[in-house]
């Protein structure tokens, strides 16, 4: 049977952190080394080599996008500011654009046009789409609202149009998968395909939507840029609706910015299938400090309230 909303809204947040710290020891390794030192993708996801799952930035930003909602409502950047500001442990290991910016929220420094000068024409980073899960899971009935929301959430440290529209994708997949209707591959691509103007974007959503399980989604890409990963994380997504495990696997397969290709990929993949399709020896080995597992899971059980009870 079709999971409950609840569930599906812990199964994004968690999918997200688990792919995230799952990926992490991979990041910045191409598919063929990760294979080549640690075997093959679905038995590091059975059995990964690490004992104890740590998340990276990633999933301190989703935690950041996730308290905002909660306590504002919205996306609004200035309060996103003060959440990302607030949470920023430059050792979960921050993009060099976003450290600097995060760095000067942190200190109290008025921030707000750092990110037009960061990078010339502002970062394309995959930043502003890593951590944008929450907003696609709380608005999921409006797609112009989530599109919306999440190209605001951006503007904190990705002001680049790639940059920007890589969040809109993810934002909306979220949305899309975490519906009670099934929306099939062509509906699929065609809304996000809708929702971006850059060429970038829009060759990327073309192949996936075309050539659907021909090809390995890191045909795609599998760099920190927005554009040459989320499209990848949407199609290891694509091409196992029915399995977390294997989406993970896949992400994996993808390399290079593994966490974050897994963390987006996963995200959706929770969303849609429910905290149960989440194999529970990873979520026990999720690092439980003071913000991990059980309030990660708090935040998306207060999302849920706040945004489907009403
Ligand atoms: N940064 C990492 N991993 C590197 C290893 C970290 C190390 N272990 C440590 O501890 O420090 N991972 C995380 O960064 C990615 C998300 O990055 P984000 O938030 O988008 O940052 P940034 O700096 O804005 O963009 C990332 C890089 O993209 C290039 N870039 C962006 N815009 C550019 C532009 N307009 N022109 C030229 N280059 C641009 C730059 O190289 C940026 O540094 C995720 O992988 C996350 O896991
Ligand atoms: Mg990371
Ligand atoms: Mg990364």
């Amino acid at each position: 049977s079709a999971p409950l909303m609840i569930e599906r809204f812990r199964g994004c947040l968690l999918g997200l952190a688990v792919g995230d710290a799952v990926g992490l020891p991979f990041e910045g390794i191409d598919g063929y080394g990760i294979f080549q030192s640690f075997g093959r993708a679905i038995d590091i996801v059975r059995s990964p080599p690490v004992e104890n799952l740590s998340y990276s930035d990633d999933t301190q930003m989703m935690i950041g996008v996730a308290e905002t909602l909660i306590e504002f409502g919205d996306a609004d950047p200035a309060n996103l500011a003060t959440a990302f500001g607030r949470n920023y442990d430059p050792g979960r290991g921050y993009g060099g654009g976003a450290k600097k910016i995060l760095q000067a929220i942190k200190d109290g420094k008025d921030a707000s046009s750092m990110p037009d000068t960061v990078f010339p024409g502002g970062s394309f980073g995959n930043g502003a789409a890593m951590r944008v899960a929450p907003i696609g899971i709380c608005f999921h009935r409006d797609l112009d609202r989530v599109a919306y929301e999440a190209a605001r959430s951006a503007q904190v440290t990705h002001r680049h149009p790639v940059g920007v529209e890589g969040a809109v994708v993810l934002a909306t997949a979220v949305a899309m998968a975490i519906q009670p209707h099934v929306y099939d591959r062509a509906t699929f691509y065609a809304e996000l395909y809708g929702r971006v103007a850059t060429d970038e974007f829009r060759e990327r959503i073309e192949t996936a939507s075309t050539s659907g399980n021909d090809i390995s989604p890191s045909s795609l890409g599998h760099g920190v840029e927005a554009h040459t990963s989320v499209v990848t994380a949407v199609l290891c997504y694509d091409q196992f609706r029915d399995s977390y495990e294997q989406t993970l696997a896949s992400a994996i397969r993808a390399g290079g910015d593994v966490d974050t290709i897994a963390a987006m990929a996963c995200a959706i993949s929770g969303a849609s299938l429910g905290i149960t399709a989440i194999p529970q020896h990873l979520l026990d080995r999720l690092e439980n400090d003071e913000q991990g597992r059980d309030y990660i899971d708090l935040l998306a059980v207060k999302l849920f309230e706040r945004f489907e009870k009403t």
